[in-house]
């Protein structure tokens, strides 16, 4: 390296940091919020944080130099299980872990360069951000979209904890192997459903976001229309509601299945001799996940319960299952069972021997129930199906529904897949509900004047046992009713880390508010984000939560718009260089300080947004980081050439008046002021690597004291690897002469007349006919005229199906194709 990168990065982090470069104004003129993903202060930063936070830089630089105010602060999402597991391994506080993690990790952060402004930084786990998780409880509380409700969870006898799904192995505890079962807890829900039409209606406003994003969350969401039809259970004529998108089928229904834990069953008289295989089926199939319950590829199993159903249409008698792939928690918990045009209902029939009927009639086949290998589930004419007959299934499926209707026995239904929130947990380390049990007068929300809620520094012992570690706090847990003043005791819960994350955007606004959340003129100024970048892991999970705070605040009346991000990018990992996954247990992991240490950091970013573009996975590789140093001591050297001589960045040239190299570096650079810019605001950056890269290869023809441009070229490349490599820029900003910061300089525009290009017509002889005529730029390489000849229409339409043996091209003037 021609240059000292360690003195030169200090020196200029400094600068920027006292010069307040990162400080956005209070009033700004022209917005940008620049967010990504806040980190879990596991300690350390590894190459995907990295990246991931480089990205951001790029841009927030860029948008700086477009004359933007820019909004770029960074925070801790510190709540969690890891600083809990921490604290019973090594025996320290979990705050006094996760202060230590973030102070390590902020200094790396800076030592870095990130464009961070620091004033702004949140940290979860501390009262002055915690004590709003708290009020926003309290408002959801108010609009009866918080409420308390029994629910399974997964509990492991052995270690007396409640399990999270991914805690379940195939039924057996992670941690202890033995079997899981399910246990009933009251726990605190958020109503997110009922915000399921708004965040589905309004995916369609997210054009910034990424398509797959938008389908993985309209999934989730799972909106479904259909039928809720009353079946009676036979003898004790009790209710059985079924809820169905294919009303058309109700004539081919030939069983009825229900969920293991459906609480009907425990209502209903089960006959004596069935009584315990029942029972002891519910058992099993509560050990199982709700994954293993509904692929559809996976066993169905099932047991009779010895009662019958009656169909409301057709008076049928049919037998009632119960059956594992059949949901509680999804429309009515019962389900209709039609073999014949429902492959999971044709499987269960086949295994236990059930009547198949077939009742929907496809266009092209007539179904023969007993040589069906699978069940027919599109759409047809309906059969077998009395005063229905001969209707497509489409109107079919409206009559039906039309006549439940009338006969009172059935009401449209839509169902959406998407839960409610279940945000308590039986932890320590995170928010504390406000809530209060009182003897007396039930659940009390705590005041607001009294937030926060603190949660109490000193626990007898962190490990979970299924029920807070709070409620063995006695100053913690006991205190008065809110409302009647006499004992009572807290809620010993604290809530999902989820719920932090979920407002973040605004507090950074307003880190220090201790009248509000955030003030509503800052939310005015700033928000919504403009860019939203992250992984793609939290396209459900916290975007979805992200998105439903966001309109419960605007329907609270905190803010004015729908969606808290316009635009959303998502990162691609970092792979090593083989492309597999940097893990500790691998031993292929590569500390990002590491190599800043050795190469400096203007090197490892140029190495990492070279070697992909930002949205696509990375291979990490030392061969880059060769590259990158070759690269930037190149640009060093070209403007110690240059020297310091002041210059008008904003003349332009008049082509005609240029020395013929002169022309050609002049040309080139503005076709890559042109591509830098495009590629940064399209997320390209490894294009706009390249397109440097070739630059100054033109600029290196010059001969500096001949040229008339050398040094103009030069000042513009300091400010157009400005984003890219930073301290760098600014380093050569100063050597060329100015004083001021290039990240205060206006990002170069291009010329317009440099780039026009001349057009000339290609003549196009397939086996020596003129097939086609084209215009091109003129002089334009090779291989990319190659790829504009063979997207013309005739000519494709001439050599389809044929053999392309040989391309002679005559420069602007004619391709020659021979084809066989
Ligand atoms: C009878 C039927 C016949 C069905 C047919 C489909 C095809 P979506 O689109 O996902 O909403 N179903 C209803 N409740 C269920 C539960 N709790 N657990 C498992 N399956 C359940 O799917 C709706 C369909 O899923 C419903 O329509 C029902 O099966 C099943 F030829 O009813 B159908
Ligand atoms: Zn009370």
């Amino acid at each position: 390296m021609p240059y000292d990168f360690k003195s030169i990065e200090s020196k200029w982090q400094e600068q920027w940091e006292e010069s307040g470069l990162y400080k956005a104004p209070d009033k700004p003129q022209k917005k940008f919020y620049c967010l990504e993903m806040f980190a879990y202060p596991s300690g350390d930063i590894h190459m995907g944080h990295f990246r991931n936070y480089v990205i951001g830089d790029v841009l927030a630089r860029f948008k700086m130099m477009q004359g933007y105010d820019v909004f770029h602060p960074f925070g801790w999402d510190a709540f969690g299980l890891p600083a809990e597991q921490a604290a019973i391994q090594r025996k320290v506080h979990p705050r006094q872990w996760t202060l230590k993690n973030i102070e390590v990790s902020r200094q790396t952060l800076e030592r870095v360069g990130l464009s961070y402004d620091w004033d702004k930084e949140v940290i979860t786990c501390n009262p002055d951000y915690y004590k709003w998780n708290q009020w926003i409880f309290l408002k959801l509380y108010e609009n009866d979209l918080a409420y308390r409700a029994k629910s399974l969870v997964n509990w492991c006898p052995s270690c007396k904890t409640v399990l999270a799904n991914e805690q379940v192995e195939g039924g057996r505890c992670w941690r202890c192997e033995s079997e899981v079962t399910k246990k009933e807890l009251e726990q605190w829900f958020f109503r997110i459903t009922a915000y399921a039409e708004r965040l589905l209606a309004d995916l369609d406003k997210l054009s910034g976001w990424p398509e797959n994003v938008k389908i993985m969350q309209r999934n989730w969401i799972g909106k479904s229309e259909g039928v809720e039809l009353d079946f009676t259970l036979e003898k004790s004529g009790e209710k059985l509601s079924v809820f169905t998108t294919r009303p058309d089928t109700i004539f081919g229904v030939t069983f009825m299945s229900i969920a293991p834990e459906h609480p009907l069953l425990k209502n209903i008289q089960i006959p004596a001799n069935y009584r315990k295989q029942v029972e002891s089926y519910v058992e099993r199939s509560l050990k199982k996940s709700e994954i293993e319950r509904t692929t559809v590829s996976g066993e169905k199993e099932g047991v009779f319960t010895g009662l019958y159903a009656i169909n409301p249409f057709s008076g049928e008698k049919v037998q009632l299952w119960v059956a594992d792939y059949v949901l509680a928690t999804y429309g009515t918990g019962i389900v209709m069972g039609v073999p014949a045009h429902d492959q999971r209902d044709f499987l269960f029939a086949k295994k236990y021997g059930l009547p198949i009927k077939v009742v929907i009639q496809p266009p092209d086949q007539i179904l023969e129930p007993d040589k069906m290998e699978a069940a027919y589930e599109k759409p047809g004419t309906m059969v077998n199906s009395g005063v229905f007959n001969d209707l497509k299934s489409e109107g079919g499926i409206q009559k039906v529904i039309e006549y439940s209707a009338k006969q009172g026995i059935g009401r449209r239904k839509i169902n959406y897949k998407l839960r409610d929130w279940l945000v308590s947990r039986q932890r320590y380390w995170g928010t504390p509900i406000p809530m209060v049990h009182c003897p007396e007068c039930g659940i009390v929300p705590v005041p607001e004047d009294e937030l926060p809620v603190l949660l109490p520094e000193k626990v007898k012992d962190f490990l979970p046992k299924g029920r807070s570690p709070l409620e063995d706090v006695p100053e913690f847990i006991n205190t008065g009713c809110p409302k009647c003043k006499e004992p009572a005791k807290r809620d010993p819960d604290t809530m999902d880390t989820f719920v932090d994350s979920s407002w973040y955007q605004l507090r950074y606004l307003d880190n220090k508010n201790a009248q509000a959340l955030c003030d509503r003129k800052k939310i005015t100024d700033w928000m919504p984000v403009d860019k939203y970048i992250g992984g793609i892991t939290h396209a459900t999970g916290h975007l979805l939560y992200f998105r439903f705070f966001n309109k419960f605040f605007k329907d609270i009346g905190l803010l004015g718009f729908d969606e808290p991000t316009v635009e959303l990018f998502n990162h691609g990992m970092v792979l090593d260089s083989k492309g597999e996954v940097m893990s500790k247990s691998k031993g292929n992991v590569v500390s990002p300080m590491t190599v800043i240490g050795d190469y400096g950091v203007d090197t490892t970013r140029i190495a990492i947004l070279f070697a992909a573009p930002p949205g696509k996975e990375m291979f990490w590789s030392e061969e880059g980081l060769n590259g990158a140093t070759r690269f930037l001591s190149r640009v060093f050297r070209l403007v110690e050439m240059a020297g310091k001589q002041s210059i008008d960045i904003n003349q332009k040239f008049n082509l005609s008046l240029l020395s013929e190299t002169d022309a050609a570096a002049y040309r080139k650079l503005n076709w890559a002021i042109k591509k830098v810019t495009e590629d940064i605001q399209g997320f390209e950056f490894n294009t706009a690597v390249a397109a440097l890269m070739e630059l100054l290869n033109s600029i290196s023809e010059l001969v500096p004291g001949e040229s008339r441009v050398f040094a103009y070229c030069l000042h513009k490349v300091s400010q157009l690897i400005a984003p890219l490599a930073p301290h760098l820029a600014e380093e050569i900003w100063q050597q060329l002469g100015y004083l001021d910061s290039v990240f205060k300089s206006s990002w170069p525009e291009y010329d317009r007349e440099a780039i026009k290009m001349e057009q000339v017509t290609y003549a196009v002889q397939i086996n020596g006919r003129l097939r086609a005529t084209f215009d091109a730029p003129v002089n334009l390489p090779e291989e990319e005229l190659k790829k504009l000849v063979l997207a013309q229409e005739k000519v494709l339409y001439h050599i389809k199906e044929k053999q392309l043996l040989k391309t002679i091209i005559v420069p602007n003037k004619l391709v020659n194709l021979v084809v066989k």
